[in-house]
């Protein structure tokens, strides 16, 4: 079967997207998926996103597989991609609003111009049950709270954007061995759902530089709902401030914890790379 797929990225974060417009469940298998995102006998990306026909009264429906081919709720420098591949479809270069329902929930990315996108990534919840982990009871929060890994001890805040991060400030991310440390925090038996990890180097209250490891798909340049987790436990701590710009390897995330609304919006670029056929 010959399909066809357009690469985007967002800050380096690489997606292979697929239009899945026409029916309701994605036309590849994970398996597939994991297929194409390997970097040498496929074409390359950190995971496979799915352009699906809306539901509960929303535009689109995003589904996304991991590089390993399993499926998480969510994915922030994704979604920034998703509307830009959509409003290619659609032909359109206005300013735009979509409403795209995800595992996650509603989520609403709008154009900004210049391939920016803005995106309203709801609000965070903190409960351990809905990270999940089980470094607390259910219904309390996870902040600077110990866990060992690696034989250290870290303290950690736990935050989900419908997908779970495990945040721990440090003093020099690059100091992180993150292939040897990334995979024992996704991992830990505390993590049923696995978690996605960020260590963060606040460099000033509002400014602040992360290097992530992500669930099902390793160290990645970016990763936009890592940064929102990142500024939503600086704030819980007393770390940053509620606007804050993320330094990623892959380039700056601009994140606001509003407290109007409890939501979590987030600016950055995402951008079309090429279009081919790949074989299935
Ligand atoms: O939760 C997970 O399993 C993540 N690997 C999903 C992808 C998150 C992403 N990097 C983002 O930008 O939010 C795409």
């Amino acid at each position: 079967m010959a399909i066809e797929f357009t690469k985007y990225h967002g800050l380096g974060n690489d997606f292979i997207m697929i239009d899945n417009r026409h029916t309701n469940e994605p036309i590849l298998t994970p398996e597939q998926a994991r297929k194409m995102c390997d970097r040498h006998f496929g074409i390359g990306a950190d995971g496979v996103i799915f352009a699906l026909p809306g539901q509960d009264n929303t535009d689109y429906t995003m589904r996304i597989f991991n590089s390993d081919g399993s499926e998480p709720e969510m994915c922030g420098n994704g979604i920034r991609c998703l509307a830009l591949f959509i409003a290619e479809k659609e032909g359109i270069k206005d300013l735009k609003s979509y409403r795209i329902h995800t595992l996650a929930g509603l989520i609403t990315p709008k154009l900004e111009g210049d391939g920016l996108v803005t995106v309203d990534m709801g609000k965070p919840q903190f409960t351990a049950a809905s990270i999940p982990t089980t470094l607390s009871s259910p219904d309390e929060k996870v902040i600077n709270l110990p866990l060992e890994v690696a034989g250290k001890s870290w303290l950690v805040t736990c935050v989900s954007m419908g997908n779970p991060h495990c945040v721990t400030f440090v003093e020099n991310t690059q100091a992180i061995d993150l292939e040897t440390i990334g995979p024992k925090f996704e991992h830990h038996v505390v993590f049923p759902q696995r978690t996605n990890t960020e260590f963060i180097e606040v460099v000033k209250p509002d400014y602040l530089k992360m290097r992530v490891w992500e669930r099902g798909a390793g160290a990645t340049l970016a990763c936009g709902t890592g940064a929102c987790a990142a500024v939503v436990a600086g704030v819980l701590t007393n770390n940053c401030d509620r606007f804050a710009t993320v330094e990623l390897p892959g380039g700056n995330l601009k994140i606001h914890w509003s407290e109007m609304d409890g939501k979590v919006y987030m600016t950055g670029p995402a951008e079309r790379v090429f279009t081919g056929i790949f074989h299935v």
